[in-house]
């Protein structure tokens, strides 16, 4: 059955923007830095018919991404809000159109359009999941770890997200703590779902470190070499058994398919805010699932609110493969939605209520303000 991916207009009256500053429940680190706080934006669009809100992933610095929140920040404020107040009445679909013509920018798109998704999906008393076709009504639950001080760290921290349930872990590795790291997580748990996230932090000139990696049976390899090199990847990928997964360098649709035509990645992870929106990210999602490649739904340190969309995401058929959509509290001792996503056996409900289908919880939002902005027609 097609799904028809079509709401009404909605009437921007205003837009806010809001910097949030979130203290970590402990520090995370990747191969390009540790964060201790996350530092986010998130988007209201105020609308005749109410309120609808987004979040904008970007992280403080640009070291994921060439975006930043400050940047971020600068084109919505001075460029793409400025577009979307001027368009009057739009419809969800309608705004990756209209903004199609600024370059780039796509956390900043995602984070608008999914406040007018959320507005309009609100307005018709629909709810996020139904209205992008999912078939679950809860999504397994994976972990990312990040890089802890040492193997016996790692796997303290392991074992405590295996205890809480977890279904999949994923560990941050980077030179030097890659190998070592695996085998720990191997030794001391046996046959886990498990994956390693590389976070860019390699070149080609590695692939014979990389390839030791296939005697632990992971799930994938995600992201080895950089954001532009679709062509080592391939190289790469014919060189590993490990099947290799790629993050940052999956931009687009477009950038979906041309990797997939060379060979460069045998799954995808699927982040709404690296492709420009949720909508660009079902594309995707329909694209792979006709090629039969799995993907599964990346994180980005979500708040309640992105992390209601990505669970509605993640219950789309072709999410096969366990997603980073974990429980608020893996991230946050408090977070800025009434009701932060738990988990229940391994597994995230997907919020069925009108729009995202969390409220926002107004006293946290304002104790984690750090700058706002409003927009108005
Ligand atoms: O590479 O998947 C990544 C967080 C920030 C930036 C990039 C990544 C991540 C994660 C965390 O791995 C995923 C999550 O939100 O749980
Ligand atoms: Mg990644």
């Amino acid at each position: 059955m097609p799904i028809a991916r079509a709401a009404a207009p909605v009437t921007l009256e205003a837009i806010e923007l809001r910097v949030l500053q979130i203290p970590l429940v402990a520090p995370f680190t990747t191969s390009f830095g540790t964060e201790t706080v996350r530092e986010v934006i998130i988007v209201r669009a105020r609308t005749a018919a109410g309120d609808g809100w987004g979040e904008i992933v970007t992280q403080h610095a640009p070291l994921y991404s060439s975006e930043y929140t400050q940047g971020a920040w600068d084109v919505a404020e001075r460029i793409l809000a400025p577009a979307l107040l001027d368009a009057g009445s739009i419809a969800p679909a309608q705004v990756a159109p209209l903004l199609a013509p600024f370059v780039g920018h796509r956390m900043a798109k995602a984070g608008l359009e999914l406040a007018v998704l959320d507005a309009a999906l609100r307005a018709e008393g629909r709810g996020f999941g139904a209205y992008l076709g999912a078939v679950h009504d809860r999504v397994p639950s994976g972990v990312s770890v990040g890089i802890q001080r040492d193997e016996a760290a790692l796997v303290d921290t392991v074992g405590g997200y295996l205890d809480a349930g977890y279904v999949r872990i994923k560990i941050k590795i980077k030179p030097g703590r890659d190998i070592g790291d695996t085998a720990a997580v191997r030794a001391a748990f046996g046959a886990i779902p498990l994956q390693v996230d590389a976070n860019s932090a390699y070149t080609l000139a590695d692939a014979d470190t990389l390839a030791e990696l296939d005697r632990f049976d992971l799930l994938l390899i995600e992201q080895p070499l950089q954001e532009d090199d679709l062509v080592d990847h391939a190289a790469l990928a014919r060189a590993l058994r490990t099947p290799v997964c790629l993050d940052e360098s999956i931009t687009s649709h477009k950038a979906a398919a041309d990797a997939l035509a060379l060979g460069a990645a045998s799954v995808i992870n699927i982040k709404a805010g690296r492709v420009g929106g949720y909508l660009e990210a079902v594309r995707i999602h329909d694209l792979c699932a006709q090629a039969g490649v799995p993907v599964w739904c990346g994180g980005m340190l979500e708040t309640g609110i992105g992390r209601a969309a990505n669970a509605a995401l993640a219950a789309l058929p072709g999410f096969t493969l366990p997603g980073d959509v974990s429980a608020s509290d893996r991230f946050y001792h408090r977070d800025i939605v009434t009701e932060p996503m738990v988990l229940e056996d391994g597994h995230v409900r997907v919020p069925t209520g009108p729009g995202l289908g969390v409220e926002i919880d107004h006293d946290a939002l304002e104790a984690f303000t750090v700058a706002r902005a409003e927009l108005r027609r």
